[in-house]
């Protein structure tokens, strides 16, 4: 009896040792705000992934731990075990991810776009290939919000971009992208644009709406210019080792988080763009917003079929099966 007490004991000492080794902290880095669209994101992972198992996951929201390439090296190397990258900076290192750059590829109908997103075979399936080879789980991409140019000059067309230099984030093929456009494309980490702006450096950047007015750049622009050419993408993903490590249960508890907060973070976008831009001309009334008529926009769509060919020269025959992988996507949720 005494023997069976000792080795029940030892089980159930074993078993707590067990359960408490399980319970993990895991720690998760994004490029925005917590209440910014990724960090609203972050927010409901972490509440899914807490709510469902013992773990914790700890949130560093932009700056805490540095510019978007220093998280993605973090990311790598296992200090975090996820990240949330955006495309925009993430073309050094998987130039296929530049795809996203091609002006006019995104519908700019929401519905259209949130389906693409969701079924996407060149998402779901070819680019966590690519991010595989980076040490990188990809677990999802999602859209963020029509991108917007904000400047100091009203634009109507291409020409109105001649001589100004234009904030791009750090990827070759928007700088093709914005000098196709006509500007002089500068590329700059985050940190930097609002100062720059300021100090006269540059004189225009793009980002989604909700972007423009949480992060103040009406502060530094005069003019904000939607033309339609992109909705912002963004990507999370987990360190590779950390989960190929996990076993079966883990990996559907991520999986079932990443599910759960990919379609709470569509919903909250639901006239997030309006709502941003309303409060911008609250803030200051005197801020010009243009929405370019279809006659403005032609020049400016004009100038995807040369984004297109740089991407295909940069990226090769990998590239080109994205794209057209992409473009079979997007014909079948149009
Ligand atoms: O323009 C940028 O660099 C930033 N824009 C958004 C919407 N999210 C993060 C990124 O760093």
């Amino acid at each position: 009896m005494s023997r069976l007490r000792a080795i029940l004991g030892t089980t159930a000492v074993g078993l707590f040792a067990a359960g408490a080794a399980n319970a993990d902290t895991w720690r998760y880095a994004f490029e925005e705000a917590l209440t910014e669209v990724q960090g609203m994101y972050a927010q409901k992972f972490k509440e899914e992934i807490e709510a469902n198992s013992d773990h914790e996951v700890q949130l560093f929201p932009f700056g805490t731990l540095g510019e978007s390439a220093d998280i993605m090296e973090q990311a790598q190397a296992g200090i975090l075990q996820f990240v949330d990258q955006s495309p925009g900076f993430t073309g050094a290192l998987i130039p296929e991810a530049q795809v996203f750059f091609v002006p006019y590829l995104l519908p700019q109908d929401e519905e259209q776009l949130f389906e693409f997103f969701r079924s996407s075979k060149a998402i779901n399936e070819m680019f966590p290939e690519l991010y595989a080879e980076q040490g990188l789980e990809l677990l999802t991409m999602f859209p963020e919000g029509e991108v917007c140019m904000t400047t100091q000059e009203p634009v109507h067309s291409p020409e109105d971009l001649n001589e100004v230099k234009f904030r791009v984030m750090t990827n070759p093929l928007l700088v093709e992208s914005y000098q196709a456009f006509g500007a002089t494309p500068t590329p700059l980490p985050w940190g930097e644009v609002y100062g720059a702006l300021q100090t006269g450096i540059i004189q225009g950047q793009e980002n989604p709406g909700f972007f423009l007015e949480s992060t103040k750049m009406y502060e530094v622009t005069d003019v904000i210019t939607c033309i339609g050419h992109n909705n912002f993408t963004t990507a999370v993903m987990a360190n590779k080792g950390f989960y190929d490590g996990l076993g079966e249960e883990e990996q559907t508890l991520i999986q079932n988080a990443t599910d759960a907060a990919f379609e709470y973070i569509l919903e909250y976008q639901q006239g997030l763009q309006e709502e941003s831009l309303d409060k911008i001309k609250e803030a200051k009334p005197e801020m010009q917003i243009n929405i370019l008529s279809e006659e403005e926009r032609q020049p400016f769509m004009e100038t995807a079929a040369s984004v297109e060919e740089a991407f295909i020269e940069m990226t090769g025959d990998s590239g080109q099966a994205i794209l057209e992988q992409m473009k079979s996507d997007l014909e079948a949720v149009q």
